[in-house]
């Protein structure tokens, strides 16, 4: 990552002289980025290269289409950025196909419904109290008012995906989709046990990928591209680009998905978003992310070790991606609790269902940590034990209060990390 400081360093140039007060509020997020322990397992810190493609003028490009095909004059330049960004992203993932101009992950999302089910139609999901996704299938999204989920969930005991479960649900149900993937998911996922399954009841297979996609383009874990009919992600979580989505998808599906993401789902692409997605792509091509990626696993499996050492357990007993998710209630502390005395001694992390929650999400009894911020400031194992320790310390000693003796100790631990390894460090 270059440490360019003129970009994003002590101020934002002319526009910190005509907005001081959107110019301010970039300095103190800034601010706030570098003073504190950023553990949400669905975040990055782009690079320099990435943040200056969302600041260009593609901004002001309308291109509906898609390259060499669009409703708008003046492409030439935009077209070069989407065709660089398409072949990027296929070769990263060794795909047939990718469309990347989903402008978020439940875009995408919608652009799969759209492509393969009627309203009405079923589709087999893992629930999000067990770690899907509103996308999934919840009543409070679309994707549940829509169309019929069917849910399945975790195995009790191992609290991994219950595959028996899976399979006597497709079974029963036969749904035209099959949907693999989530948001608070800490293990891999059998991609060969639901492709068969899906062949066996000639289901559509998805993987939304968003959350572990990242690792995939680095090489730290095994990819679904080769078993799914399409693969769904965001670009801005381990995969550390813009905040945006893409899909992959196999050759036969290609027409139908890019129908569904334009004019189905979305207008205009945003053609800026997309050139950083190209420079993101390039970035994950190289042996530098790939180590990133293997360190972001063993730093999250560093890290839930060491919390499962102060009593904080991890679910499914660890994990092998870039979060694991923790059960307080061992210690006697809510998620909602834990998430505010964390964020009071400057450790931000979020509360989370845990499987078989007795709390509403709005409390919950678990948080979800993950590594992909920490790692790309460059800390490694011996600092995933000194986080645990802060964690430990600000959740089961601590308070909500910043003042407190508690929060101002586990904050003096925090600056000591993120003085030795600074976010966007200064040249
Ligand atoms: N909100 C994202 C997450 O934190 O996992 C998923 O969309």
């Amino acid at each position: 990552m270059s440490t360019d400081d003129t970009f994003y360093g002590s101020d934002f140039g002319a526009l910190s002289t005509f907005d001081p007060e959107i110019s301010g509020v970039l300095l103190s997020e800034l601010g706030r980025i570098r003073s504190g322990l950023q553990l949400i397992a669905s975040e990055n810190m782009s690079s320099p290269e990435v943040l200056t493609a969302l600041g260009s003028t593609l901004s002001n490009k309308y291109a509906e289409g898609y390259p060499g095909r669009r409703y708008y004059g003046g492409c030439s330049e935009v077209d070069k950025a989407e065709t660089i960004a398409i072949e990027r992203c296929k070769t990263l993932f060794g795909a047939d196909h990718a469309n990347v101009q989903p402008h978020s992950g439940a875009s995408a999302n919608q652009a799969v419904y759209g492509a393969f089910l009627q309203p009405g139609e079923t589709i087999l999901a893992m629930s999000l109290p067990h770690g899907g996704h509103l996308t999934h299938g919840a009543k409070v999204s679309f994707s549940g008012k829509w169309f019929n989920p069917v849910h399945y969930g975790v195995d009790r005991d191992t609290e991994n995906i219950d595959y028996d479960q899976v399979a006597a649900l497709a079974r029963e149900h036969r749904p035209k989709m099959i949907l693999a993937g989530g948001s608070a998911i800490p293990r891999l996922i059998d991609f060969a046990f639901f492709r068969a399954l899906a062949d066996e009841i000639g289901a559509i297979f998805w993987v939304d990928a968003a959350h572990f996609i990242g690792l995939v383009a680095g090489g730290a874990i095994p990819s679904p591209v080769p078993y799914a009919d399409v693969v769904t992600f965001t670009t801005h979580k381990v995969l550390r680009g813009p905040r945006s989505g893409a899909l992959v998808c196999k050759a036969e599906h290609a027409a139908k998905l890019d129908k569904a993401v334009f004019p189905m789902m979305q207008g205009g692409p945003q053609m800026h978003t997309i050139a950083a997605k190209a420079v993101n792509f390039k970035e994950c091509a190289t042996p530098e992310y790939a180590a990133y990626t293997r360190a972001v696993v063993a730093n999250a499996q560093q890290l839930a070790t060491s919390l499962a050492g102060h009593g904080i357990r991890p679910t499914t007993g660890g994990t092998d991606t870039h979060l694991s998710l923790h059960d307080l209630q061992g210690i006697g502390v809510t998620g909602v609790d834990a998430e505010a005395r964390a964020d009071a001694a400057g450790i931000v992390l979020n509360k989370n269902a845990i499987p078989f929650d007795p709390q509403k999400p709005g409390i919950a009894s678990g948080i979800r940590v993950g590594t992909p911020c920490v790692t790309t400031q460059g800390m490694g194992l011996p600092e995933m034990e000194t986080i645990a320790e802060l964690i430990a310390m600000a959740v089961i000693k601590g308070d909500a209060d910043p003042d407190s003796a508690v929060s101002q100790e586990v904050r003096a631990g925090v600056t000591d990390l993120v003085t030795r390894f600074p976010a966007y460090p200064r040249a």
